[in-house]
């Protein structure tokens, strides 16, 4: 009988993949490779735990793509939903309409958003938010008559997204090679990379020099002609750097200096996941723009938004004219129905709370305890529910693994094998687990993530 169930289960996953290789081309993916060696196909989730058509069963520790903030199968989330397609499963927000879900999610957005972030654009992923930024931005300045001041800064290794003006604004090399030409009038300046790249300088230092890099870009190109500074609070695709505590007040001094929009690109950090509702909050900073998604709702229905301060809102406000620029599904009620009851959750539930004081604090010292000495762990940055690992050859020179190598895959697969979901960005390891995680879900997933550090570096041993 079980024989029979595990041929049957394994005919059908053959029988996805084979579908999936003859007519999926997937994301960031080298489609020849997959389609050779097949798909792993998830089929059921719940809770922090994934299982896929072999039954075999994974502990979660990307939240899917750092978004299912709440774990999965919350039937709150089902049910709202659910309800919202009932009532009313779509109409736009185009040519003077509005609807509940997308006027009361506003309202809720920016109850939860720092300092006078009061007015939200809907769109329906990151990197549609981060295109609408760029350009209500370089509009906004436009409609206060200097035009000239449409250059955007943004940082090395910053992941914004991946359409043309995503790939453009962001900063990362493998994306700037292909289906260019690039969106003109971005700069980037360096990471405030501290364990990588700080060399000598002590961590506040070093957060200081990286934020001078960003006035002495700003003098470069000329004041007059600089829109906005754009970043990540922690950047996440790019390994999880944590900026030094120096770091992003310096930034907004700058920027204040020059007359400058500082911008946060919170899709990662927003709603909750460094132990505040948004990153800006924990590194104390005030942006007059920011872009969230993933988290705003859970990752369950695609949506975005970008959240609009009163000094930008005024402006499109009293211009007299449309602002060109929207979705077939910007404010989706069904989206923003599930949104809503996410946030509701959140707050109920006090989920910031438990990552800010519980958690949190829990799951970073654990990591610390338990993989801190292995000899392939180089050093462990991370605040709240998110964390990076840099593994590295040798720890007391530093010294970091051939690229052709990649460490981080060999590792990667280990975790995939050993019943873990553990991302790779190059040589740094990253965990960003949903936000509900208990303590002995913490305890097994760093178990496991020591298991797997244990048989790379067997491997390259
Ligand atoms: N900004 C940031 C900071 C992001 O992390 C986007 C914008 C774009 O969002 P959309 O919804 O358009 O994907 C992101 C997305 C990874 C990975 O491999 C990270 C993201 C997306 C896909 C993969 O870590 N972040």
């Amino acid at each position: 009988m079980l024989q029979a169930i595990n041929n049957n289960s394994d005919s059908i996953t053959k029988d996805i993949q084979a579908t999936d290789a003859r007519h999926h081309l997937h994301p960031f993916t080298d489609s020849g490779a997959l389609n050779s060696a097949g798909a792993r196909v998830i089929t059921g989730a719940e809770g922090v735990y994934l299982w896929d058509s072999e039954g075999h069963k994974l502990i979660d520790g990307m939240a899917g793509l750092w978004c299912v903030n709440l774990g999965y199968g919350r039937q709150e989330l089902i049910d709202a939903a659910t309800k919202q397609l009932n009532e009313l499963a779509y109409y736009n927000t185009f040519f003077q309409t509005t609807h509940n879900p997308a006027a009361s999610l506003a309202k809720e957005i920016a109850s939860i958003t720092p300092g006078d972030l009061n007015h939200i654009f809907f769109a329906s992923s990151g990197s549609e938010a981060i295109d609408t930024l760029i350009r209500m931005v370089r509009h906004y300045w436009q409609l206060k008559d200097k035009p000239y001041k449409k250059i955007l800064i943004s940082r090395e290794n910053a992941y914004h997204g991946s359409t043309i003006g995503g790939t453009s604004l962001g900063g990362m090399t493998g994306m700037h090679k292909q289906g260019g030409p690039l969106v003109p009038d971005i700069h980037r300046i360096r990471q405030p990379y501290w364990y990588g790249e700080g060399e000598d300088q002590n961590e506040e230092e070093f957060g200081l020099s990286c934020a001078k890099a960003l006035e002495d870009k700003i003098l470069e190109v000329g004041p007059d002609n600089v829109a906005a500074f754009v970043g990540e609070p922690i950047q996440g695709a790019g390994g999880v750097i944590v900026p030094p505590k120096s770091y992003w007040t310096e930034i907004q001094r700058i920027c204040r200096k020059y007359d400058i929009l500082l911008a946060a690109d919170e899709v990662i950090c927003g709603f909750g996941r460094t132990g505040n509702w948004f990153g800006c909050q924990t590194f104390g900073f005030q942006p007059d723009i920011m872009t969230m998604a993933k988290g705003l709702s859970s990752g369950y229905l695609p949506i975005s938004a970008v959240a609009v301060g009163d000094q930008i809102a005024n402006t499109l406000m009293e211009s007299g004219s449309d602002f060109n620029h929207g979705f077939t599904y910007s404010g989706h009620p069904v989206a923003a129905a599930v949104a809503i009851e996410n946030i509701r959750i959140l707050k109920e539930e006090k989920v910031i709370e438990y990552v800010a004081e519980d958690i949190g604090p829990y799951f970073q010292s654990r990591l610390r305890q338990v993989l801190g000495n292995h000899p392939l762990v180089g050093h462990i940055e991370g605040e709240g529910l998110v964390a990076g690992m840099a593994l590295v050859k040798d720890k007391a020179s530093k010294t970091f693994f051939e690229d052709e190598l990649d460490i981080g895959l060999i590792c990667r697969n280990f975790c995939f094998e050993n019943g873990l979901i553990m991302r790779a960005c190059g040589s740094r390891m990253v965990l960003s687990p949903p936000l509900i995680i208990t303590r002995e879900e913490v305890d097994e997933l760093i178990e496991k993530a020591l298991k797997c550090l244990n048989l790379t570096l067997e491997s390259v041993s």
